[in-house]
């Protein structure tokens, strides 16, 4: 009787063996060489699901490729545990936050432990714990001191119902999501990092990312938004003062035919007078639900403008032109006020036409103007005409000269501009880490002082759902005294955006237990940077530029010598099933408990890594599973048939040097050439699974004959013992069990990955088949590398 492939068992046996032996806990090895891989640590919802598994699944053949190779490996796990979620589910389940948080990180990690994944569990960072947000605090206060950190009156969603500020996630068709009551604006001060001030370097940090996707890059530096061009002053005429205006084509000004202000702009008010335009501007500012913290344009907007009669003068012409105030300029970038070119400019074009406003051209096609330009408003690059001394120059030089004339005469100069806009980090919200400030009456803000930090989150809190942040409701938190005067004072009770924990969390994984700072130098000079980032294209603005930023302060903090935390970083593409995103909103979500209660986790994780590589999406199909499952129960039936070939012997392995070798010895050696090239030069798991399938398909064909006799015997055995290494990082229980019961006596995960021997390797053949007209004529062998008009005179050779 054969044993049955009871993968439950196994699983269960491995996990336990590699937890108690503490196989996956690292120390920093100075001889051996280092690497870090890494993946976006989780928010504990409470249940992991497919996108982790995939995700972590690639992380993980890659760590413990690299372990088998020799490197001092750091593949550590956290948890990004503040958030709304955990709030809403105390207001809607009653239970609080940080049980609810804290549960769920226990379940999502017993799932994690399931499915075999070789992390460092004593560096497991939790960012809602105090010996964590801590150091949030402590960063904060030193960027205040720099005065990085500041505050900043801004407009915010504001639930009147609720009394509370809304997250622009929670503004649904401009209701508030948890009382549909309509959501209006209020201005609050809130607190901001200034990221701008890092926005050149961020920029050109870019360059040094070599090993990031294209894409990825091109989002980032869109994001930052790098404009060169022009400050203009336009004075105004009979009235003090003057229009500043930003523009990046100085070479229209000629055409500039009107000027227009953002409704926010401060000349606005002190223009408009009468009672009706002030209510409608009043209504525009209103309606602009933009999020402004984040950059967003009033995208198909329909463009409505008011005429000040007032006017200005264009510095270049000296003619007067009417200023207007429109809803589609911005205040928020560069100065809030353009010099309208309807000739040249779509939006300005639009809104000319509506308010039959002067359009006059300045500038026509070159030679080289390509077709496509020409058809429509002509917006690019040409020769400027109408233009007094500067007509017949091309645009860039007339960008030149005409900046320079601006600059002589003191009413403009070159400017550079960035979209990228400060960050703010302050959330009315409970779970977050509180924000280490005190207001008193008499000293203002006050930082609280670094020894008394954590700033811990009161326990006694109201979750009702209504009145602002529920910090404010535990007075023992709010009141409080003031550091400096000892007088009564207020604590902020605002918290910080989750995004600044995500922000250096893989800094602390390299000495997370450090008390006296948020990591120490040593270790972090040894592992940083990070060698792998793996994770979501979701975040490939928001969260990599923010962390990006974090390395670039806390270098400036003398905490590290780094500039880029992760050199590279590889994108997983997305889980999908019948062609939709899996997620819960869709209904189509797999569950990996499911799976792995029906298949084991080795089966889960070589379908994960088998279907498509890290990069392209992964088209869930129950199918699948159950052939990564059948190729498993295969190899294990397979085991059992030969038990007496591949069980402990002292016999010494095959002999590689033979005059002939075998052919599954050289298949073997291919397989170990490819595999390993698949992971680390192309990481292209999907087709290593699939050489270790063929492999193991030619051992299964090629045993029956090979079983005869000694020598053969030992082959496959070798071939078996080297297979299941390979096939460790992939499927890493059943690579154990085997391994153990061939009588090795070192855990597969911890064993030299095979070598391939290169003369082996290399000696390998295709078939190639010769058709003519479609038809199969032939075939033959010849070298894989063999040149093409070499491979056609060898088919034109034949006789067929
Ligand atoms: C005159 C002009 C003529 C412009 C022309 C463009 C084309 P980027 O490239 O994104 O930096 N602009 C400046 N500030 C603005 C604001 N606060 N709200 C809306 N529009 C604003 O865009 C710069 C251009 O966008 C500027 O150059 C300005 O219009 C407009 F043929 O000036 B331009
Ligand atoms: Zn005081």
């Amino acid at each position: 009787m054969t044993e049955a492939y009871d993968f439950r068992r196994i699983e269960e046996k491995w996990q336990r063996i590699w937890t108690d032996r503490e196989v996956f806990t690292v120390q920093e090895d100075a001889v051996k060489t280092k690497y870090y891989c890494l993946e976006m640590y989780p928010y504990p919802s409470g249940r992991i699901h497919m996108g982790h598994v995939r995700n972590y699944s690639i992380v993980d053949v890659i760590a413990r490729f690299k372990i088998m190779k020799g490197y001092n490996v750091l593949h550590p796990i956290g948890w990004d545990a503040f958030g709304m979620p955990a709030e809403n589910a105390a207001i809607e389940q009653g239970v609080h936050p940080r049980k609810w948080t804290l549960d769920n990180i226990e379940n999502m990690k017993s799932q994690l432990k399931k499915l075999g994944l070789s992390y460092d569990w004593t560096r497991e960072v939790n960012t809602c714990l105090p010996d964590y947000y801590k150091w949030n605090q402590w960063i904060f206060l030193k960027l205040y001191e720099k005065g990085l950190a500041f505050r900043k009156e801004s407009v915010v969603n504001w639930c009147p119902h609720c009394q509370t500020v809304l997250a622009n996630e929670q503004v649904i068709n401009d209701l508030c999501w948890r009382c549909d009551s309509s959501v209006g604006f209020k201005k609050m001060e809130q607190w901001y990092l200034k990221i701008t001030d890092y926005a050149q370097e961020l920029l050109d940090g870019l360059d040094q990312l070599q090993k990031w996707p294209e894409h990825v890059l091109t989002m980032q530096k869109n994001w930052i938004g790098r404009s060169t061009g022009a400050q203009v002053t336009f004075p105004l005429a009979e009235l003090e003062g003057g229009i500043e205006v930003f523009t990046t084509r100085i070479d229209t000004i000629y055409g500039a035919t009107f000027m227009v202000l953002s409704p926010e702009h401060p000349l606005t008010d002190r223009l408009v007078t009468e009672a009706a335009d002030r209510e409608k501007i009043r209504s525009w500012i209103t309606k602009r639900s933009a999020d402004l913290n984040q950059r967003s344009e009033p995208g198909e907007l329909e463009k409505e403008g008011i005429d000040t009669g007032k006017k200005a003068i264009n510095p270049f012409t000296q003619q007067e032109m009417p200023v207007w105030v429109a809803n589609y300029v911005l205040m928020e970038y560069g100065t809030g006020a353009i010099m309208a070119v309807p000739a040249h400019d779509q939006r300005d074009f639009e809104f000319a036409q509506k308010y039959g406003l002067v359009i006059q051209e300045v500038i026509v096609p070159t030679e080289e103007t390509p077709e496509e330009k020409r058809t429509g408003l002509f917006e690019a690059y040409g020769t400027v005409v109408n233009s007094g001394p500067f007509s017949g120059l091309k645009s860039q030089e007339a960008m030149t000269q005409m900046a320079a004339y601006a600059q002589e005469k003191k009413f403009g100069w070159e400017q550079t501009l960035y979209r990228l806009r400060d960050w703010g980090i302050s959330r009315q919200r409970y779970w977050g880490t509180p924000i280490p400030v005190i207001y008193c009456d008499s000293c203002g803000v006050v930082a609280v002082p670094y020894d008394d930090l954590p700033v811990t989150l009161p326990e006694e809190v109201e979750f009702r759902g209504e009145e602002g942040s529920p910090l404010e409701t535990s007075e023992s938190f709010v009141n409080t005294t003031c550091p400096q005067c000892q007088g009564e004072a207020r604590r902020e009770t605002d918290t910080m955006d989750t995004f600044f924990d995500s922000s250096w969390y893989y800094f602390r994984y390299c000495s997370p237990q450090a008390m006296e700072l948020p990591f120490l130098s040593e270790p972090v000079r040894h592992w940083m940077p990070v060698n792998i980032y793996v994770g979501g294209v979701e975040h490939a603005i928001l969260h990599l530029i923010y962390a990006r930023f974090f390395c670039k302060i806390l270098r400036d903090l003398g905490l590290t010598e780094i500039d880029e935390p992760f050199p590279h970083y590889l994108p997983q593409g997305m889980v999908i099933k019948d062609g939709v995103k899996m997620s819960k909103s869709k209904g189509n979500v797999v569950d990996p408990d499911e799976m792995i209660a029906q298949y084991g986790s080795d089966a889960l994780r070589l379908f994960m890594l088998f279907a498509s590589p890290p990069e392209k999406e992964f088209d869930w199909d129950d199918k699948g599973i159950e052939g990564t499952y059948r190729f498993l129960n295969r190899l294990w039936r397979f085991f059992q048939k030969n038990t007496d070939v591949f069980a402990p012997s002292d016999e010494i392995p095959a002999d590689s040097t033979a005059e002939s070798p075998a052919p599954l010895l050289v298949k073997m050696h291919q397989t170990i050439k490819k595999v390993t090239d698949d992971i680390e030069k192309r990481y292209h798991l999907n087709t290593a699974v699939s050489s270790l399938m063929e492999f193991f398909n030619q051992l299964k064909k090629d045993s029956e004959a090979l079983k005869t006799d000694p020598v053969g015997r030992r082959l496959m055995r070798e071939a078996m013992g080297t297979l299941l290494l390979l096939l460790s990082p992939f499927a890493p229980f059943l690579s154990e069990e085997l391994r153990e019961r061939m009588g090795f006596e070192s855990l597969a995960s911890l064993s030299a990955w095979p070598e391939a021997d290169a003369a082996l390797a290399r000696e390998e053949k295709v078939t190639i088949v010769v058709q003519v007209n479609g038809k199969i004529r032939d075939r033959f062998e010849a070298p894989r590398d063999l040149p093409e008009d070499q491979v056609k005179q060898k088919a034109l050779e034949l006789k067929r």
